[in-house]
């Protein structure tokens, strides 16, 4: 939701209309990435933290610097909070902002993927390891080769293989490696660097994980996201190209590649046959939040669909101080998803 519009909020009456609340308060959390691990929900948010950084369109007042790993026995039941699974000081390469995470499991040890700015401020996506879904992690000393920008989602696919999928716009950096190399020019611009707005968007990227899960068993590949014509969707359709927030879901054999166009503030998906896509563009599974940012995840708890998601209501509106929500979606007959409203009206 644009931030102009957060002034003229009344608070608790949104509170009374939001279709769900806080999992938890005394912490702000963002971007829950959640998986059900061993029949238990496990939950790797960011902790929002207020650092005192000014606000622009780099995002750099999300100067996060560690991580939270919540459970839940069930997504009614109350969320715990297992303390600090990661440190950025704890991260040889990392200086800073600790965005979104996420997590795999693979045969009895657990895997925190995270990005964050390395030294030359930029971002990379790093792994860190531990025998416990809750942590505490230990960092790989260097960020995973190859990577870049933000936002890992990790997915599963049923033969055993994993995917992470990446990337995000302005302070994500996706734009300044159009040609495959770091462009360093303009850094104040969230914009530069942009194709015009009757070229095609700029994509997320895939890449499979090697057996490790320590490394890309690949380079990563650009995700192509199509209209109904089959043509790649392009810069200036805001509603609807990919801005950030990738992640993967899998129902009747179909792949939901799902991402937020950020600054028009939905979560969106596209439809695929395959982890690598193409991706038709489908619709929304939520419309806007309060808050500049959307972000979510899409997790299967016993048998039924939900999201996880967050918004800025507990800080009545501080857009980097946010927290998570989970709510039921459905997925209906012809395999689309019935968009949710955050607050009823
Ligand atoms: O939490 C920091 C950033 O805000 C995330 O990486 C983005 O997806 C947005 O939610």
């Amino acid at each position: 939701m644009p931030e102009d519009s957060i002034e003229n909020i009344d608070f608790d009456k949104l509170n009374e209309k939001a279709i769900s609340q806080p999992l938890i308060k005394h912490i702000y959390t963002a971007d829950p990435s959640a998986h059900v691990f061993n029949g238990k929900i496990y939950i790797y948010p960011s902790h929002d933290i207020d650092a005192g950084e000014a606000f622009d369109d780099l995002g750099s007042h999300f100067a996060m610097e560690d991580y939270h790993v919540l459970s839940m026995d069930s997504v009614d039941g109350a969320a715990v909070d297992h303390g600090i699974a990661l440190h950025v000081e704890d991260v040889p390469w990392a200086e800073r902002q600790m965005w979104a995470p996420d997590a795999a499991q693979k045969k009895g040890t657990y895997y925190l993927y995270f990005p964050a700015k390395d030294y030359d401020g930029i971002f990379r996506i790093g792994v860190a390891v531990s025998n416990s879904p809750t942590g505490p992690f230990i960092p790989q000393p260097y960020a995973i080769k190859d990577s870049f920008s933000i936002d890992p989602a990790v997915f599963e696919d049923e033969d055993g293989s994993y995917y992470m999928y990446f990337g995000g716009l302005w302070g994500g950096q996706l734009q300044r490696w159009r040609t495959g190399e770091f462009n360093a020019s303009n850094p104040e611009s969230p914009t530069a660097h942009f194709p015009k707005d009757d070229e095609p968007a700029l994509l997320p990227y895939v890449a499979k994980l090697d057996d490790t899960m320590l490394e890309f068993a690949e380079k990563p590949r650009p995700i192509e996201i199509l209209d109904n014509e089959g043509k790649l969707l392009l810069t200036g359709d805001n509603d609807r190209r990919f801005f950030e927030a990738a992640w993967m879901h899998k129902h009747q054999e179909k792949y939901y590649f799902s991402y937020s166009t950020g600054d028009t503030h939905f979560i969106c998906y596209a439809i695929g046959d395959t982890p690598y896509g193409p991706f038709v563009y489908k619709g929304r599974i939520l419309e806007p939040v309060v808050g500049w940012t959307s972000h979510h995840s899409v997790c299967k708890v016993d048998g039924k669909w939900f999201l996880f998601y967050h918004d800025s209501s507990l800080s009545k509106g501080v857009t980097h101080l946010r927290c998570i929500k989970v709510a039921e979606i459905e997925h209906l007959s012809d395999g689309s998803i019935k968009t949710l409203k955050p607050y009823n009206d």
